[in-house]
């Protein structure tokens, strides 16, 4: 795959190649990903080398795990410096850093409890436990009778419950027997949220823009009226930020665009900066207090090196005010993507630096556009068929994204 730019010129002292490696992980590894055959070795901000020194801009930041870029120097000293005290007590004895970690996390988000974890799936695991037990023990809801409102076309994670709601057939099939307890509506409709709420609705749980779904942004006012709705029937209103928090869209959180006081939110991805698993559940004392202890838990939900590490990520997204930067780059952005003058493209969308450019079905899948990107310097994933995202780190310069349009232009008005 040739991409252009100067190499690194870090000695390689591997003999392998790029075919090696990739053998190697066929030989070994589990067939559960697609990946581009791009074995990347370094990274550092918003570039990434593979092995064979070159060099690409990352448009992907590990969805959006990545959001302060690639190593970031004072997240590692922190993980560094925590490392050679204390990695892991276990929850079974306190440690010194979790109550800074929770205090900030809170702050930051304007909710005062939060229940740590490690992936975003575990986080949306635990609040579908505290929603659940929130409806039986304050609402009164019949026991096993709690229903959670979500989208067509979310994506919340891969465990069993997750997949449940999920209305992508891949995701489900041979996973069965499935969780009940979840009610689907389409994305954006306001009314069919409150035609679909019963006496034993629990909670309406939604990204408040779908990723995984091809960026897809809802109507302006509709999280207003999702609030409203829900304040009406006494049911909670739980964000899904994993993937749209911690400054990506261009707010804190994404559901900032809109006046709206969330019951629940949940955390991951850039919670850490890239270096280790952390997410989060954060909510109101009442929802978080039906938890009581024994109830959920986590070998490593809350460790000392995790809440270090998260102090530090969260301090950089303040310090370095990554939400108005992806809010003023990401508007530059879009308006220039949307000046690629393309027949492929049909939309670009998004909010920040969370965005999608849809092609039209006739321009034969997004795929081959991410491979000819590739071989341009720039790794961008597709997501749905036809969607190119592109969602670089926050710490991204004007200057590199101009080097981005300029090789997005000729990908999408040279590829044949
Ligand atoms: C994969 C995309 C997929 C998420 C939201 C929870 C989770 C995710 C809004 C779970 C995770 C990842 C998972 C990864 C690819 C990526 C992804 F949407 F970002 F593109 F799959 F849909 N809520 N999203 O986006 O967090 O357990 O992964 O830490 O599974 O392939 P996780």
């Amino acid at each position: 795959m040739q991409a252009a730019n100067v190499t690194l010129g870090i000695p390689n002292f591997n003999t392998m190649n790029t075919q090696d490696y990739i053998e190697l992980e066929q030989q070994y590894g589990a067939d559960n990903y697609h990946p581009l055959n791009v074995v990347i070795t370094k990274g550092e901000g918003v570039w990434v080398w593979d092995i064979e020194g070159k060099k690409y801009l990352d448009f992907l930041s590990a969805y959006s795990a990545l959001n302060q870029g690639h190593c970031h120097p004072k997240i590692l000293q922190a993980m560094i410096k925590q490392a050679q005290e204390i990695t892991l007590t276990s929850r079974a004895f306190r440690n010194d850093q979790l109550g800074r970690f929770y205090q900030k996390l809170s702050q930051i988000s304007g909710l005062p409890k939060v229940l740590p974890m490690n992936s975003g799936a575990e986080a949306v695991e635990t609040a579908i436990k505290a929603i659940r037990k929130w409806a039986y023990k304050v609402k009164g809801i019949p026991e096993n009778q709690a229903e959670i409102i979500v989208c067509s076309n979310n994506f919340s994670g891969r465990t069993i419950s997750l997949i449940s709601f999920s209305t992508e057939e891949q995701y489900q099939d041979g996973f069965g027997p499935l969780t009940t307890g979840f009610k689907v509506i389409p994305f954006g409709d306001a009314q069919a949220l409150e035609k679909a709420i019963t006496p034993n609705t629990a909670a309406f749980l939604v990204e408040p823009i779908q990723g995984e779904g091809g960026i897809i942004v809802p109507p302006h006012g509709f999280l207003k009226q999702a609030e409203q709705i829900c304040r009406r029937h006494n049911v909670l209103l739980v964000f899904d930020e994993i993937q749209t928090g911690l400054g990506r869209t261009g707010k804190m959180f994404a559901h900032q665009y809109e006046d709206v006081q969330p019951d629940g939110i949940t955390v991951g991805k850039a919670l850490s900066g890239g270096f280790y698993p952390i997410s989060a559940f954060i909510s109101t004392e009442e929802v978080m207090g039906v938890f009581q202890p024994g109830d959920h838990g986590s070998t490593f939900g809350g460790n000392p090196l995790a809440a270090a590490i998260g102090i530090a990520a969260l301090d950089v997204i303040i310090s370095e005010e990554l939400p108005e930067k992806a809010l003023k780059l990401g508007e530059y952005f879009i308006e220039e993507l949307q000046l690629i003058a393309s027949s492929y493209i049909k939309e670009v969308r998004g909010k920040g630096l969370l965005i999608g450019m849809e092609l039209y079905p006739e321009a034969g899948g997004a795929r081959r556009f991410c491979k000819a990107l590739a071989k341009e310097g720039l790794l961008a994933k597709e997501t749905r068929d036809n969607v190119i995202r592109f969602a670089p780190p926050l710490v991204i310069s004007q200057d590199e994204i101009n080097w981005a349009l300029e090789k997005i232009e000729r990908v999408l008005t040279t590829t044949c």
